[in-house]
């Protein structure tokens, strides 16, 4: 048995550097030898590398801009306006947290394999929308707190909604009906 065959390096059981339909993206994350030794496997070809990459549309949305009702479209369609001045992909939707609990939790659960990497939610009074979709993605959620007409308090019961999030569940927050701000912050995010 050559030296290779003992360290199961010619052990065709084991894991090639990336599955089929894997996100290649989820490489970046993974643990590094602190020696400095990768302890992911290289590519051996340029084909191996290339594969993975054929199936990612290049025009996919990155950040998903949701809102509660079309009620909220005026103030949100700011966010789009700032992301298409900067020529960031995006896409818009309304969904209530509340009147259609299982659309937001549906698409916040495909959001990350869909190509997604950041997502801009507003609400306003009872603004469970950012939260609602931060509980089901490990995607960045920032909430845009808005001054609904049924706001009993300004908007203040949108903000505390927002803000006031459980540990380990977070949500970024932007000001008060600021949603230019939501994709200015969206867009440092991806680095855009
Ligand atoms: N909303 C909708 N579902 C849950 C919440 N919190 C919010 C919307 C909107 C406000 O309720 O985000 O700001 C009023 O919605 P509508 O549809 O009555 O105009």
């Amino acid at each position: 048995m050559g030296e290779a065959d003992r360290n199961g390096m010619n052990d065709p059981t084991l894991d090639p550097p990336c599955q089929e339909g894997e996100d290649p993206f989820a490489q970046e994350g993974r643990p590094q030898g602190g020696t400095g030794i990768s302890l992911v496997p290289e590519p051996d070809t340029e084909t191996e590398v290339d594969a993975p990459f054929e199936d990612i549309d290049v025009d996919a949305p990155r950040v998903g801009i949701v809102m509660g009702s079309k009620s909220d479209m005026e103030v949100m369609e700011k966010a789009a306006r700032e992301l298409q001045e900067r020529g960031v992909m995006h896409e818009v939707r309304v969904m209530s947290a509340h009147r259609e609990p299982d659309v937001v939790a549906e698409y916040a659960k495909n959001a990350h394999m869909r190509g997604l990497r950041v997502i801009i939610a507003g609400a306003g009074i009872s603004a469970a929308l950012p939260g609602a979709v931060a509980a089901h993605t490990d995607l960045p959620v920032i909430g845009v707190p808005l001054s609904s007409r049924l706001s009993a308090a300004g908007g203040l019961d949108a903000i505390l909604s927002i803000v006031q999030m459980p540990p380990g569940v977070p949500v970024a927050c932007v000001g008060l009906d600021n949603a230019r701000n939501a994709a200015i912050l969206a867009a440092q995010i991806l680095g855009a």
